[in-house]
C-alpha cells in the first residue's frame, strides 16, 4: 500500500501528478479544496488537495502472475472514490521513473509523520497513542486497516478490534483459569496480592466447591499473616506459614488431599535481587505451580517492564492486573502483554472480596482499551 497527498492548482493537475508518482492503478481516496496563502500571506489561492493510494501488493502479485489480492474494498465516500481517468494527451512525459516502493511498514510510518492519513485513521492513531501503545503496535494497526480498506469509522472499529486482539497471546478455550494444585501470587508491595488471592480462593471454594488451603511466605509483617488468616477463617480453610523450603515441603504434605493451595508471598521492592532469591529459595517453581505476577494497573509502563524483566528467571505463567478501577489507561497493560506475550489471567476492579475480579481475555482487554 502506497499513499500520497498531492496539492495542486486543479484536479487535472493533481491527477497528472498522481499518475506520475503512483502509476495508473492509483485510486483517489479523498479530495478537498484548500486555501493556500502565497506572497507572505498577502494572496490567497484556492487549490485542491488529493489523497491517493496504490495497492502495491496487488501490483506485485499481478506482476508475478499470482492471483491478485482484491483491490481496496472500502473507501471513504462513494462520490470521492474516482478511478483516475486515462492519461490526458497533454500530460508531460514522466521525467524519471517512479521511485522504488518503500516497505509497507516504513511507508505507514512515513505517512503518519507526514500527517497525510485519512482523518479517522489519524484520530484512531492518536487515541491508541494516548492509551500508551507504542509506534510498532500502532504502525501494525494502521497497516492492517489500510490493507483491509478500513478507513470509515464503523469499519475501523471492527477491524481494529480484531487486529489488536490478535496481537495478544490467546488462551485455549478449555484451559481453566485455576489449573494447577498450587497457585502462587507475587509482585511488588501493596499491589493487591493478598486481596486477590482471597478473591480467587473464595471463587474456587464457593463456585467450584473445591477443597482449598492457604500458605503464606509473607513473614515480614505480622499484619500480613493476620490479613490472610481472616480470609482463611471466613472460608473455613487451613493456613500454614512457611519460613523456609523445609516448612514448604511440610505444608505440601499436610495439604496433599486438598484440590488447590493458594500461596501468598511478601510484597517487596522488586528492584532487590535478594527478594527474587528468597522467593525461589522457599517455593519450588515446578509444573505443579501456577504462578501469577501481580501488578497494579496504575503503575507506569517502564516500571511494569522492569518488573517483568526482574522476574524473568521465575517462571511467570500469567499476569494479574489489579486496581483497573483506578485508571482509564488500559493501553499500558495491553502493551506489556503484547511485549512479553505472557497471558492475561485476571483483572481486579475493586476492594470487594470476592466480587471484584474478572477473567482476562484478549478481546475484553482490547475492548477496554478502545472504550477508554
Ligand atoms: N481500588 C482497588 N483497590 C484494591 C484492589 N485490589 C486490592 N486493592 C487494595 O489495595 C490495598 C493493598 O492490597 P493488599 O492485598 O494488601 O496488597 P498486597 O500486595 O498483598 O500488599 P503487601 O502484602 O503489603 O505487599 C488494599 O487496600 C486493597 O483493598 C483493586 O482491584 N482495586
Ligand atoms: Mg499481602
Amino acid at each position: 500500500m502506497k499513499m500520497k497527498k498531492i496539492t495542486a492548482n486543479s484536479m487535472q493537475e493533481a491527477t497528472i501528478q498522481i499518475r506520475q508518482q503512483l502509476g495508473k492503478d492509483a485510486v483517489i481516496l479523498n479530495s478537498k479544496t484548500v486555501v493556500k496563502r502565497k506572497l507572505f500571506g498577502l494572496k490567497k489561492q484556492q487549490m485542491v488537495e488529493v489523497i491517493a493510494v496504490l495497492d502495491q501488493d496487488f501490483e506485485e502479485r499481478a506482476g508475478k502472475g499470482l492471483n491478485p489480492a482484491p483491490p481496496l474494498p472500502v473507501l471513504p465516500k462513494k462520490e470521492q472514490v474516482q478511478k483516475l481517468p486515462e492519461e490526458p494527451s497533454f500530460a508531460p512525459k514522466a521525467a524519471k521513473p517512479a521511485p522504488s516502493h518503500p516497505q509497507p511498514l516504513e511507508y505507514v510510518r512515513n505517512e503518519r509523520h507526514a500527517g497525510i492519513l485519512p482523518d479517522p485513521l489519524i484520530a484512531i492513531d492518536q487515541k491508541l497513542k494516548d492509551q500508551g501503545l507504542d509506534d510498532a503496535i500502532r504502525d501494525e494497526c494502521l497497516k492492517g486497516l489500510l490493507t483491509k480498506g478500513a478507513v470509515k469509522e464503523n469499519h475501523i472499529k471492527k477491524e481494529l478490534e480484531q487486529l489488536l486482539t490478535d496481537m495478544l497471546p490467546a488462551k485455549t478455550s478449555d484451559e481453566p483459569m485455576i489449573s494447577s494444585k498450587y497457585i502462587v501470587l507475587f509482585g511488588s508491595t501493596g499491589a493487591g496480592k493478598t486481596t486477590t488471592i482471597a478473591k480467587l480462593a473464595a471463587k474456587t471454594a464457593i463456585q467450584q466447591q473445591k477443597k482449598i488451603a492457604f500458605i503464606t511466605t509473607d513473614t515480614y509483617r505480622i499484619a500480613a499473616i493476620e490479613q490472610l488468616k481472616t480470609y482463611a477463617e471466613l472460608l473455613n480453610a487451613p493456613l500454614e506459614v512457611c519460613y523456609s523450603r523445609e516448612d514448604f515441603v511440610k505444608a505440601q504434605e499436610t495439604f496433599k488431599e486438598y484440590d488447590h493451595i493458594f500461596i501468598d508471598t511478601a510484597g517487596r521492592n522488586f528492584k532487590e535481587e535478594a527478594y527474587i532469591k528468597e522467593l525461589t529459595d522457599i517455593i519450588p517453581f515446578d509444573e505443579s505451580i501456577q504462578s501469577f505476577l501481580v501488578m497494579s494497573a496504575t503503575s507506569k509502563y517502564q516500571d511494569m517492564k522492569a518488573m517483568v524483566k526482574r522476574f524473568e528467571h521465575v517462571p511467570i505463567n500469567q499476569f494479574i492486573f489489579t486496581k483497573v478501577d483506578e485508571t482509564d489507561t488500559m493501553g499500558t497493560i495491553f502493551q506489556i502483554i503484547a511485549d512479553s506475550q505472557i497471558k492475561l489471567g485476571f483483572l481486579t476492579n475493586g476492594q470487594n472480596v470476592p466480587e471484584d475480579i474478572l477473567e482476562g481475555s484478549p478481546l475484553e482487554l482490547t475492548r477496554m482499551v478502545l472504550q477508554s
